[in-house]
């Protein structure tokens, strides 16, 4: 047996004590879709505008390497499905529709076919796809509004490209035979104190239910709405915030919610709101990331906030009923690298949330027993995690250690490098 391998059964051992199957864990995890999203790739630019990034978000950077066209994004992406572990989905925004008849079509009239290429691929890795109307980087945005915008000509254009969009993830699903969760997400805003901050979201609400009297089949096709509490340069207020988007999903049956864990106050936590939605909503949706200070886009890391929202998800046995999308883009290392650092990341946090004797520890909270609960749960942070991360690597056909990153480096020596 090699070291790994001994190593391995050592963890085995570790974990059969407290009753967990780390063989059946691996199984299991390897079954997880997660949604890569296909921004962090060129730094949320798309291909079909060259208006700056708008809506209150913004990438940081000018590392070498972006991806300029759709077949460098797809490759990027191959590398990055290659470099990490997992069952993926792949996350695409309306912006990256790729126009193969070479007629170029504005956002208000997308057709599906715009978006073969990326059904192409979804098919060529046995993957779903999930979507997002792209509300930003676009000459029709007027003073920062779309969906919200009291230009009747503004919001009749925006309306129609939710309503190609609500079509396209129609045609995801029928064509890959799995649910395509559609997004809404809307950056409207204001930079200073509104004089009304009633009237934007009532039109907000009338946009949303007229792009979703738009055909599709509820089993299908998930649509979202996400929540911001503040952009850069729209502080004061956010149309779409959190109470506006959970009470759209709450009284709009088949519509979920979708928190975004970097669109809260600092101090709030989305782990601690995933089982209170839960206690309302048969299924929710997430888009993972990590915010830092003014930014909500970094890169996600095995950090306290992300083992603890996997650990909600996966103690409450909802694995089935989150859907769970990566939401990050950074412009200033190799984006391959961020991307699969994310990536690698959630599945640790998933990996780590099944490695927990979750069914332990409830047990010993209901009988009222928290010093014990507490002794537990810090001797359980220091058990072989490790060495089963490696042993799932290593079945995935994936490197465990260092070494995946040398792939990075080639990557960009071979391909990214050659960008200019
Ligand atoms: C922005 C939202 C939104 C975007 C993507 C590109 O703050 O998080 O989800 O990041 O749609
Ligand atoms: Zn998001």
């Amino acid at each position: 047996m090699n070291k790994n391998k001994q190593i391995y059964e050592y963890a085995r051992e570790q974990y059969a004590r407290l009753e967990i199957d780390t063989d059946k864990v691996i199984d299991e995890l390897a079954k997880v879709p997660v949604s890569l999203h296909c921004w962090q790739g060129d730094d949320v630019k798309g291909f079909d505008s060259d208006s700056p990034l708008s809506g209150g978000i913004q990438t940081t950077g000018n590392y070498p390497g972006a991806a300029r066209s759709p077949k460098e994004l797809f490759d990027d992406l191959r590398k990055v499905i290659e470099i990490t572990p997992g069952k993926k989905k792949i996350n695409v925004h309306a912006s990256y529709a790729v126009f193969e008849d070479g007629k170029f079509r504005n956002r208000n009239e997308l057709i599906p076919e715009d978006f073969k290429a990326w059904v192409d691929f979804a098919k060529e890795y046995n993957v779903g796809l999930d979507f997002n109307p792209t509300f930003f980087g676009h000459s029709m945005v007027k003073d920062g509004l779309t969906l919200t915008s009291p230009d009747e000509s503004v919001r009749e254009f925006w309306i129609e490209h939710g309503k190609a969009c609500v079509r396209i993830a129609n045609y995801f699903a029928s064509e890959l035979g799995e649910p395509c969760v559609l997004n809404f997400w809307i950056g409207d805003g204001f930079k200073d104190i509104p004089a009304d901050r009633l009237s934007p979201r009532l039109r907000y609400k009338d946009s949303l239910d007229k792009i979703l009297s738009e055909k599709y089949d509820p089993r299908m096709v998930k649509p979202c709405v996400e929540s911001k509490v503040f952009g850069i340069g729209v502080e004061s207020y956010t149309a779409g915030s959190s109470e506006f988007t959970l009470n759209y999903a709450a009284t709009h049956k088949g519509v979920l919610p979708l928190m975004d864990n970097g669109h809260y106050h600092p101090t709030e936590v989305v782990y601690d709101k995933i089982p209170a939605l839960l206690a309302y909503y048969d299924e929710i949706a997430l888009h993972i990331t990590r915010p830092v200070r003014w930014d909500s886009d970094h890169v996600v890391l095995f950090d306290d906030e992300t083992r603890e929202m996997a650990k909600e998800i996966v103690r409450n046995d909802a694995l089935g009923r989150v859907y769970m999308a990566l939401d990050f883009f950074d412009a200033s290392i190799n984006r391959i690298g961020a991307w699969s650092v994310g990536f690698r990341s959630w599945q640790k946090a998933l990996l780590n949330a099944m490695l927990t004797p979750n069914d332990k520890l409830k047990a010993l909270q209901e009988n009222g027993e928290f010093g014990k609960l507490m002794a537990y749960q810090e001797e359980i942070k220091t058990y072989p995690f490790g060495a089963v991360w490696d042993e799932y690597c290593d079945r995935c056909l994936v490197r465990s250690d260092f070494g995946w990153y040398d792939d990075v480096i080639s990557y960009e020596k071979e391909v990214l490098s050659k960008r200019r």
